[in-house]
């Protein structure tokens, strides 16, 4: 899954494309590397960032997603708001990605309501917060019985199993160490039966294990993580740095074939 973020800013690309016109152009060239999905964002979910304006939000991502789908990409929208799943998935999006899990019944109703892919992925309290001191007596258990259970919420509103992918939403409302247990819990979120979907990229756990201050920099890390999530058992590995991912992943597979 290749990350197109239409943000002035998100913390690992903000500001580059963040007109439709470059993000498609951006999602295409993700495609041409060996993207299988494009992710669409307009709302950065940093740790701190405020809640966007729905409209605005709408206005960045509805395009991006038009076009990309209309050229057959199979397009994921990334966004916490019901209104903007259901018009995305209008605009053509196969899957909603909300980083807030379907907590809000309304967007179990959007799901329900159209048969695109769902991932729900696990983050503690809210943007703003999440990253205030986060606690947990055994992460791996907590963070799974959160997405079991809203696999079974969405499950109950109708949404079928074969829909349904989990992500433990690393950095979301996690330490270091949070991070690291998740990404060796892979098989034990695993064994749920949902594929295991994994966003590590760039993000600042691996600046805190190499000492790279700079998101961008973060190469070598991101190809790392998404190596070890994929050996752990994810089935889908959400990235910004999409050929060196899949030459990465190519290598692994061909290594691991016998
Ligand atoms: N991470 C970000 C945004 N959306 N969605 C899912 N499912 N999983 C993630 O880990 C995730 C996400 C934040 O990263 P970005 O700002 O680089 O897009």
């Amino acid at each position: 899954m290749g990350i197109v973020n239409v943000t002035p800013d998100s913390f690992s690309d903000g500001g580059l494309y963040d007109d439709p016109a470059s993000a498609v152009a951006w999602g295409e060239r993700l495609v041409a590397e060996g993207a299988r999905v494009i992710d669409v964002g307009g709302e950065s979910t940093r740790p701190g960032s405020s809640e966007l304006a729905e409209a605005e939000e709408l206005a960045r991502v509805r395009p991006v997603v038009k076009r990309l789908s209309a050229e057959g990409v199979p397009v994921s929208i990334d966004t916490r708001h019901p209104a903007i799943a259901g018009a995305c998935v209008e605009a053509g999006a196969s899957i909603i990605n909300d980083v807030s899990g379907f907590r809000d019944p309304e967007m179990v109703a959007v799901a329900a309501s159209c048969d695109a892919g769902v991932v729900v992925m696990h983050m503690l309290g809210e943007p703003s917060t999440m990253q205030r001191a986060p606690r947990y007596d055994d992460v791996v258990r907590e963070v799974g019985g959160f997405l079991l259970a809203q696999a079974a919420v969405l499950q109950g509103a109708g949404v079928a199993a074969e829909r349904i992918v989990l992500d433990p939403g690393i950095g979301f409302g996690k330490t270091l160490e949070h991070n690291l247990a998740l990404l060796r819990g892979i098989p034990e979120l695993a064994v749920y039966g949902f594929p295991i979907l994994i966003g590590a990229s760039r993000k600042r756990f691996i600046g805190e294990i190499t000492g790279e201050p700079e998101p961008r920099e973060r190469l070598g890390g991101s190809v790392s993580a998404a190596l070890e999530a994929v050996s752990h058992g994810a089935s889908v590995v959400r990235v910004h740095d999409v050929a060196a991912t899949v030459q990465a992943l190519a290598v692994a597979g061909a290594v691991n074939a016998e």
